[in-house]
């Protein structure tokens, strides 16, 4: 008999079916044992009468360890009594496929590092799962956007032999007779699209960084989304496409899984309305102060705090929970920044800035050789080391911009998670290496 997914059950006549999945309950009562049942779309109740003296089904179910992935011939009934989904499965057979060690070693309540030593077993609590059910719709709605706007989609590769944003977080690693570094961001290689005359480009892949920092929103290794586009004006082209993406991929979240995201998490998700609210930098320092907090950073950036500020304020104003963070001063961004035709200590560039966390950076680049030169050289940047991203701007480049984005910071975020150790699927940070 095939495999029905429990999904699937309820919408079945009372019959015969086989289901499959691990153990997650057992009441092995005198007179009935009850067991449930989940696999990766949901849970069953599964039924039986014990007979007289026990049989093998009974005493396979007695021994049955939590965890155990056994595989259940039945008898499907619909029954309003019983509280889980209203239906039960009959067994008539009982087959222990593969079974686990008796004890759990994690527990619900257990630490988010202990749970992270058991993943695999972490992962199989149904609000875990749900995470990386939404992450697939999350980013299948991206890449339907791009493709129907005339994106291609290229896989750079993650081992380099120049830094790709700056010196500072690189991971080096033994290649042949040389050293090469983990990619911290496509940069270099989705402007090289440009050059190459792709027009848009995108690109979702792991991005390397060697930061110290325990925080809720670092890793060392994170799936960074990427996209790239040329004949673009100013930033605000970047931005535009930026937040028409991230509506498509909410949209598709919370048609696809809001009721069980505010079943499992007891959360709304809701699509962000369009325009997202734009601030310059200058301006979000100014309302932050003037509401009590002087962002205590001299190179004018805004820090954590204030980044939680400006979105508190954007909520209470805008009722928003994004905001562009526009016009950052040309000392805080990388050279490859355009700066501002009227004002060179701006740059056209943004953060998006979603819940009081940043979630992406984005600019117009700087595709003029002669400018990018000088770029790099106020940067104190060595021109040799950066010279085979600068070949690409001496054949032409298109003007062009684009935007970097953590998906684990927007996953958290979105589902009110309190760290990207829960939405990240395997998490990696200076401490953890494992599994
Ligand atoms: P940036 O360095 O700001 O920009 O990175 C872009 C976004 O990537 C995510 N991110 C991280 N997520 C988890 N752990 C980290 N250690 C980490 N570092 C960065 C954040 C961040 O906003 N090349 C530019 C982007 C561009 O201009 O296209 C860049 O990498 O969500």
């Amino acid at each position: 008999m095939n495999r029905t997914l429990i999904s699937e059950l309820s919408a079945l006549e009372d019959g015969p079916v086989a289901v499959a999945g691990w153990v997650e309950t057992v009441r092995d009562q005198k007179k009935v044992q009850f067991l449930v049942l989940r696999d990766e779309s949901g849970a069953v109740q599964l039924v039986r009468p014990r007979p007289e003296g026990d049989d093998a089904i009974s005493l396979a179910i007695s021994g049955v360890s939590l965890g155990s992935f056994v595989r259940v011939e039945g008898q499907l009934k619909h029954d309003e009594r019983v509280k889980l989904g209203g239906i039960e499965v009959k067994v008539d057979a009982f087959d222990v496929v593969s079974a686990s060690l008796p004890e759990q070693p994690i527990a619900a309540d257990s630490s988010i590092d202990k749970r992270l030593d058991h993943r695999f077993l972490d992962l199989r609590n149904p609000a875990n799962a749900l995470i990386f059910k939404v992450q697939t719709t999350f980013e299948h709605a991206l890449r339907v956007w791009w493709v129907e706007h005339g994106f291609i989609e290229i896989h750079t590769p993650k081992l380099m032999n120049s830094p790709s944003e700056s010196r500072a977080e690189l991971f080096q690693v033994p290649y042949f007779e040389t050293t090469a570094y983990l990619s911290q961001s496509p940069q270099h290689f989705k402007q090289m699209a440009q050059a190459a005359g792709f027009g848009r480009i995108f690109e979702i892949a792991d991005a390397f960084r060697a930061d110290p920092s325990f925080t809720a929103r670092h890793a060392t290794e994170f799936t960074s989304i990427d996209a790239e586009m040329s004949w673009i004006d100013s930033h605000e082209d970047v931005m535009a496409m930026h937040e028409a993406i991230l509506v498509a991929g909410f949209q598709a979240v919370v048609d696809k899984h809001g009721e069980e995201i505010e079943r499992l998490f007891g959360i709304t998700v809701e699509v962000p309305a369009l325009p997202f609210p734009r601030i310059p930098l200058a301006e979000a320092l100014k309302i932050v102060a003037e509401r009590g907090y002087v962002v205590p950073r001299a190179d004018g950036d805004l820090d954590p705090e204030g980044e939680r500020r400006i979105s508190a304020y954007v909520k209470e104003e805008f009722g928003h929970d994004f905001v562009f963070v526009t016009d950052y001063a040309t000392g805080i961004r990388p050279f490859y920044h355009m700066r501002d035709a009227d004002d060179p200590t701006l740059t056209k560039s943004y953060d998006l800035v979603y819940r009081g966390t940043e979630i992406s950076t984005g600019a117009q680049r700087e595709h003029r050789i002669d400018v990018l030169l000088d770029q790099v050289a106020d940067k104190g940047l060595d021109p040799e080391e950066l010279s085979s991203y600068l070949e690409f701007f001496r054949y032409g480049v298109p003007p062009h911009g684009g935007f970097g984005m953590g998906l684990a910071r927007v996953l958290m975020l979105m589902l009110e998670r309190s760290s990207i150790r829960e939405t990240t699927y395997l998490f990696r940070g200076p401490n953890r290496l494992l599994p």
